[in-house]
């Protein structure tokens, strides 16, 4: 970069599925080896094969994690698949700086934001292509897949919000997103 320069930018995406190209960028894939006690079907989830994938996520980390005023920039695919009635999920998170706030929009398929507050009180929102998710802060957030295809969605956090898995992977949220009469439907745990 030169003064009255003008070159191509280090990083592109490609609009039809969000996959991300160039520098700075992280690639990590969830299989069903990678998420016990995730869901709620035991029995189900040991006979699906262990290297089912079930969600893989690219991440663009301009900064280090942690820089104040900082942006990262990511795409999620999650399969389309069931263990037992329970829809394909990530493994949801808050974050570690609770206040930091992050959007969600919806590019490929159809899936529910399912979003949980301090007091435990848990809800969803529709995913589809061109939806956008506006996520507060102190909300835990995780995304399951409700469709036959592949749910793609886009993400923007700030560089210093931290991720917090353990008080997920320890209560889990209040509720479960299950297929219940042919339905995806929250069901209080
Ligand atoms: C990061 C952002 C996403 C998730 C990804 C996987 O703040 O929310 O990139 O990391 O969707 O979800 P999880 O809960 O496994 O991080
Ligand atoms: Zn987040």
């Amino acid at each position: 970069m030169g003064h009255l320069s003008v070159v191509s930018p280090p990083n592109t995406i490609e609009l039809k599925n969000w996959h991300l190209d160039g520098r700075d960028i992280t690639e990590s894939e969830k299989r069903i080896k990678h998420l016990h006690g995730l869901f709620k079907d035991e029995e189900s989830y040991n006979k699906l094969h262990p290297e089912t994938l079930v969600y893989s996520v690219q991440a663009h980390h301009p900064v280090p994690e942690g820089t104040p005023g900082g942006l990262f920039f990511g795409t999620t695919i999650v399969q389309p698949g069931r263990v037992g009635t329970e829809y394909f999920m990530t493994r949801g998170h808050s974050h570690l700086n609770e206040e930091r706030t992050e959007y969600y929009w919806g590019v490929q398929g159809e899936g529910i934001l399912i979003l949980m507050n301090k007091q435990r009180e848990t809800w969803g929102e529709n995913i589809f292509p061109g939806s956008l998710h506006f996520i507060r802060g102190f909300l835990a957030h995780r995304v399951a897949n409700t469709g036959p295809t592949q749910l793609i969605f886009g993400a923007s956090w700030p560089a210093d919000a931290g991720h917090n898995y353990d008080d997920i992977a320890r209560e889990g949220f209040s509720a479960r997103l299950m297929e219940v009469s042919g339905k995806p439907t929250l069901v209080s745990i």
